[in-house]
């Protein structure tokens, strides 16, 4: 039988979108029409075992899936050994502390004799322990950022995005306490085959995150330009020149972080390019 490498994904929720996607743009396709636990990818050894993330990283330190994508933030609280083969970049979101907003926060004694609100209590007594601070922890599984207002709590330990939650809650952040982003988990010990399989996908993973943030940038120019040209641009080698039918003129090509295109665009054009073309790039081996 064909080895296959069993990959845990969220079912529903905040991450299986993106790492659905995540596989897709990899050539990994996986058809999810009935919902099924169990998806087998058509065209690639792997199939997709679909979970609550709660239970991503047990399943996959105990070897059950091979693999696994999953927040930060549930490795830990979960405390389950696997590896952490890759941060992915999405989901991400910190984990914090946060109190009424009416109160005088002072710093950390604050929470000192206080019960604090969370569904992370092993994350939060880890913090509380290295910090010293002797505080309740009341474990609630949802809709945490309540607990102050319905006195169940002095205080709350959550998952922080944008922030609004907590404002309309009349609660503010005051201690962040871990950063987290999902992350690609492997099980220990896996066979020289899964490992094999692994890392292919890994290797389109990676093509598809480093070209993300870059785009292909062509101009043309007049070549007494050229050298005034390469000067601004901080391309991955050196550029592509290519002569034009124009005599004197040429094309230049090259591939730019998006972040550093505004910056540039100015530049090039006082240098003497023109018609300058930006294109998004799907993929890049380097
Ligand atoms: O059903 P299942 O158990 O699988 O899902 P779940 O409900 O436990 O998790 P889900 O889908 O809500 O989140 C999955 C993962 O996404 C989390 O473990 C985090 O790693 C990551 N993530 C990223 C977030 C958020 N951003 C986020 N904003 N998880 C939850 N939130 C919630 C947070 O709990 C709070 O209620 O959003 C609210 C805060 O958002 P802001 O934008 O108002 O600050
Ligand atoms: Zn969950």
């Amino acid at each position: 039988m064909e080895t296959k490498l069993r990959i845990a994904v969220q079912s529903k929720g905040r991450l299986n979108e993106d790492t659905m996607g995540l596989l897709a743009e990899a050539g990994i396709k996986v058809s999810v029409s009935k919902r099924s636990l169990l998806a087998e990818a058509r065209n690639f050894p792997v199939e997709v075992l679909f979970l609550r993330d709660d239970d991503i990283p047990r399943t996959v330190a105990d070897g059950v899936a091979d693999a696994g994508v999953v927040g930060q933030n549930e490795l830990a609280e979960r405390e389950a050994h696997a590896e952490v083969v890759r941060h992915l970049g999405f989901g991400a979101c910190r984990l914090s502390l946060a109190v009424p907003k009416s109160e005088n926060y002072t710093g950390l004694d604050w929470f000192e004799g206080r019960t604090i609100a969370t569904s992370y209590p092993v994350i939060l007594q880890k913090f509380l322990d290295e910090k010293g601070i002797h505080a309740a922890i009341h474990v609630i599984t949802g809709s945490v950022e309540v607990s102050t207002g319905i006195g169940l709590a002095d205080a709350i330990f959550d998952i922080v995005s944008s922030g609004s939650t907590l404002v309309s809650n009349n609660l503010r952040e005051v201690e962040v306490v871990m950063k987290s982003d999902a992350l690609l988990i492997a099980a220990p010990g896996l066979s020289e085959e899964k490992r094999a399989i692994l890392d292919e996908i890994l290797f389109r993973i990676e093509a598809v995150q480093s070209a993300a943030d870059k785009k292909y940038v062509m101009m043309n120019a007049p070549r007494a330009c050229l050298d005034a040209i390469i000067e601004v641009l901080p391309g991955i080698k050196s550029p592509t020149v290519m002569p034009l039918a124009q005599e004197d003129w040429c094309s230049i090509h090259t591939v730019l972080d998006e972040s550093h295109f505004w910056h540039i665009i100015g530049k090039l054009k006082e240098a003497g390019a023109q018609g300058i073309l930006v294109l998004p790039i799907e993929k890049m081996i380097l």
